[in-house]
């Protein structure tokens, strides 16, 4: 039996066995296996790993547009990025990525035109493949839902989801630490529905006899599962919605429903019109927030602050990072920093490399001759 007809059993035994207390560890060991079960087809199919073909990253951050076809993408990458930015297309072999370079406060951020995510995962995993690989290193990922067909977003979310791009989430609190021995020992520090058996049984099915695994927080059978497998991605996700131009009247209402029955909450949503350039600045903003960029602006001996250019970085990042991203050899003449602004106490605090950051303080380093 083929692979493929193996995660046909398995998932057909899944639907059909009903779900209680004592049919719980045997559906967590046949999810754990249909897990490993996709992961070994993917190896068969080639092209290893999944990660291969990732877009040079440049800028500050990426964001991966996904969308149906027609939707508007590319016309709104092309509103929202500056004209005169290179905007060439990175080719694939059977897809391409058409990147452009948004500046906002004084941040660039890379977006990427990621067209054919539906086809290219209906129509073979090669492709489809291909284009998960860059949605995986970007670090937003952006809607862009027409206002006519607000249901597909399932769809787009779902494929995500099959893909191992977990959305809105933080990663599940949990850890396996690899033993000598003594089987598996499950530590929790939260009340859990799941029972042990079944929580060595998803471990084990993952190939690991002996380890601590520890779990701090109520996970389900498929956040363990996440748990467990290292291999997911954790991303932010917004929701554009494009041709606003097009909603007329009434209709607003309808798509307000629409949003609110696919789970996305109208005022989260941004409504553009690429083709009017109505919404950006909005969509601008949001992309911002979601990013959780912050400036800080270096203020250089005899220079005065730089207003103009500042340091980008994403929130809850410390001096000694911003050290580091500054580069040369800054890091090891550190002595200690100044901050003016947000997180600090008052003007001019010294504070040291582990200092927390916010967004428009005012950073000057002190170094070492
Ligand atoms: N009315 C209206 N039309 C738009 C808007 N944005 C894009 N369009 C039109 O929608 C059509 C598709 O736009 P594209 O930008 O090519 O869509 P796409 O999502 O890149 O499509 P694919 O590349 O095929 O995936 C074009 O005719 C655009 O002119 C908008 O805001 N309002
Ligand atoms: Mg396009």
């Amino acid at each position: 039996m083929g692979v493929e007809e193996e995660i046909e059993e398995i998932r057909e035994e899944i639907a059909e066995t009903p779900y209680n207390k004592s049919t719980e560890a045997h559906i967590g060991r046949l999810k754990a296996k249909l897990a490993q079960k996709k992961e070994q087809l993917e190896k068969q199919s080639g092209a290893g790993g999944g990660e291969g073909y990732a877009v040079q990253k440049t800028g500050d951050a990426t964001v991966a547009l996904v969308g149906f076809p027609s939707v508007g993408k590319s016309t709104l990458l092309n509103a929202l990025t500056n004209a005169e930015s290179e905007v060439g297309s990175y080719e694939f072999t059977t897809i391409s990525v058409n990147p452009g370079m948004l500046s906002f406060r004084g941040a660039n951020v890379q977006l990427l035109d990621v067209p054919g995510l539906i086809e290219g995962a209906a129509s073979g995993r090669g492709r489809g493949r291909e284009v998960l690989s860059v949605v995986r290193t970007a670090d937003l990922v952006l809607f862009v839902l027409s206002p006519f067909e607000v249901e597909r977003y399932d769809r787009l979310r779902s494929e995500l989801y099959e893909n191992k791009i977990r959305l809105d989430v933080e990663p599940p609190k949990v850890s396996v630490t690899r033993s000598g021995r003594g089987g598996i020992k499950v530590n929790a520090s939260v009340d859990l529905d799941l029972d042990e058996d079944t929580i060595a049984e998803v471990v084990r099915e993952n190939g690991v006899v002996n380890a601590d695994v520890s779990i701090r927080e109520p996970v389900d059978v498929d956040r363990l599962i996440d748990g467990v497998m290292d291999n997911r991605v954790y991303r932010p996700s917004l929701v554009a919605v494009n041709k606003a131009d097009l909603i007329e009247g009434d209709y607003a209402e309808t798509v307000y429903e629409e949003l609110r029955a696919h789970g996305i909450d109208p005022e989260e949503a941004v409504f553009v019109s690429a083709e009017d350039e109505r919404g950006l600045d909005a969509l601008r903003e949001a992309i911002w927030e979601k990013l959780g960029l912050i400036r800080v602006y270096m203020d250089k001996p005899g220079r005065g602050p730089d207003y103009e250019e500042p340091l980008v970085l994403t929130e809850g990042a410390t001096v000694g990072e911003a050290c580091e991203k500054l580069g040369g050899d800054l890091e090891e003449r550190f002595r200690f920093a100044r901050v003016t602004g947000p997180s600090a106490k008052h003007d001019e605090q010294q504070v040291g490399r582990d200092h927390v950051l916010a967004d428009e303080d005012v950073l000057r380093v002190v170094t070492s001759r």
